[in-house]
């Protein structure tokens, strides 16, 4: 899951030497490893090995940086260097990270830690790291030209400070944001409480959101982009290459999320409502909490909802602005509802290779297998036990099942639905007569499209 960096060895002594003049203790222990994250699929939680104890984050897709003590300070080492990440099978992005991934490894600690942070830079150009919702020494914000000077090209930084209250919060560059957070820099930041009795669950989900323009056949996106994004990431993966949220039932279920794209997302998930619980701001009181099924996460913002899960099954959970569960293809598709094929061929002879899809909707997309440019994902795809899904982008599954182990986060495969309780075809009752429902509900595609605005269309009350 994660490999030895050989890439620390070209940490000079000159910048060893820099490192020295923040702290002496540093000096004497050196700097520590900086772990690379190898794999894009959910890596399993970190129980801490040293410190106090706190029950650990997954990170979906993700993994968590390891520490180590020195003194009574925790250590952690961040790389920002160029990362190739899988967005899903068969598309990589050419993005900047930390640690070999995009986003960069989770930092867990715990409040009141003395965290000491040594970030080097490998990008091409300078950078910093702002430690968003933190409370800390105005000097170690990360502001670049603000608060520090920037970590040129090649240089080692060392960011030191005290956990002054528990959270979720984050962490990214504050240098060359527009770039930098389009390239893909960002990780999730965790402080877990001195109690680890205090707002104690079972599973604890993280993951950030972002999004990406990369062009059908490319590999870096466009950084310039401020709106028209074509992928829509969850920890830098869409759906189908989002793991599932593997929950057992009757467990006490968070899942943190944070927002560093540049519009909001209404998190919707299906089956038994949620309550917020806490922001990157803090705690909520429970007197202030109340039950949603969806929370609106705004621009440079986290949520963290809370519910117990009591019904077993695959419960969808995604992100509710449906363009933002599908993929690079065809965003800028024309739409043909109502129109017949055949009406479509004139301007089939002036564009030869047009698709005329989707002239009774698009789900055919879903299903088909259309020549794609190299390294790009179809619009919407994914199969579940009953078929195709349509989905792509923010969109994953909260599998929910009885008896798992209580570190158990592996896929479980599709929910086994009682017998009777998946909707079906109805095939009606011996001897029913016909109705008007059926009727209306069977009008052709070619009734549809002569319906006028004002015209008396067929009732669809019955
Ligand atoms: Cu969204």
């Amino acid at each position: 899951m994660m490999i030895s960096r050989r890439g620390l060895v070209r940490l000079s002594a000159a910048t060893l030497a820099g490192t020295a003049a923040v702290s002496g203790r540093a000096q004497a222990a050196g700097i520590p490893e900086a772990p690379l994250g190898a794999l894009a699929a959910t890596q399993p939680p970190l129980v801490p090995s040293a410190g106090p104890p706190y029950r650990p984050v997954v990170t979906l897709n993700g993994w968590t940086l390891p520490f180590r003590m020195n003194g009574d300070w925790k250590e952690f080492h961040l790389v920002a260097e160029p990362v190739r990440r899988e967005i899903a099978p068969g598309m990589v992005a050419h993005l900047w990270g930390y640690n070999g991934q995009s986003p960069g490894p989770t930092i867990e600690c715990v409040e009141g830690d003395k965290v000491r942070i040594f970030v080097s830079n490998h990008l091409p150009e300078h950078t910093t790291v702002h430690w968003h919702g933190l409370q800390l020494p105005n000097g170690m914000d990360g502001v670049g030209g603000l608060t520090q000077p920037h970590i040129e090209p090649g240089k080692t930084f060392v960011y030191e400070f005290v956990m002054r209250r528990s959270g979720t919060f984050m962490y990214h560059p504050h240098a060359d944001e527009m770039v930098q957070l389009a390239m893909g820099m960002m990780g999730s930041f965790i402080v877990h409480p001195r109690d680890p009795d205090l707002y104690r669950v079972d599973r604890d989900f993280v993951f950030l959101i972002a999004s990406y323009d990369v062009d059908p056949g490319s590999y870096v996106p466009r950084v310039t982009t401020m709106t028209e994004f074509n992928l829509w990431t969850w920890n830098t993966r869409v759906f189908p290459g989002i793991d599932p949220l593997v929950v057992r039932r009757g467990d006490r279920v968070r899942m943190r999320m944070g927002n560093l794209s540049m519009t909001n997302h209404p998190i919707h998930k299906h089956g038994e409502p949620f309550e917020v619980t806490c922001t990157d701001g803090g705690w909520i009181p429970p007197s202030a909490r109340r039950p949603e099924v969806t929370t609106d996460v705004p621009v440079g913002a986290v949520r963290v909802f809370e519910y117990v899960a009591e019904d077993p099954g695959d419960w969808a959970i995604h992100c509710h602005k449906s363009h933002h569960t599908m993929n690079a293809m065809g965003h800028n598709l024309r739409t043909f509802i109502g129109l017949q094929k055949r009406d479509l061929v004139p301007a089939r002879k002036l564009v030869p290779d047009m698709m005329p899809m989707g002239t009774a909707g698009m789900a055919e997309m879903g299903k088909m297998e259309m020549p794609m440019p190299e390294n790009t994902l179809p619009m919407m795809t994914g199969f579940g036990q009953f078929g195709p899904m349509e989905m792509g982008g923010m969109f994953s599954v909260v599998k929910v099942r009885e008896g798992l182990s209580a570190d158990d986060y592996s896929d479980p495969g599709p929910y086994r639905n009682p017998e009777g309780t998946v909707a079906h075809e109805y095939k009606g009752n011996p001897g029913e007569p016909p109705r008007r429902a059926e009727k209306t509900a069977r009008a052709s595609a070619a009734e549809f499209n002569v319906v006028k605005p004002g015209a008396k269309s067929s009732s669809h009350r019955h």
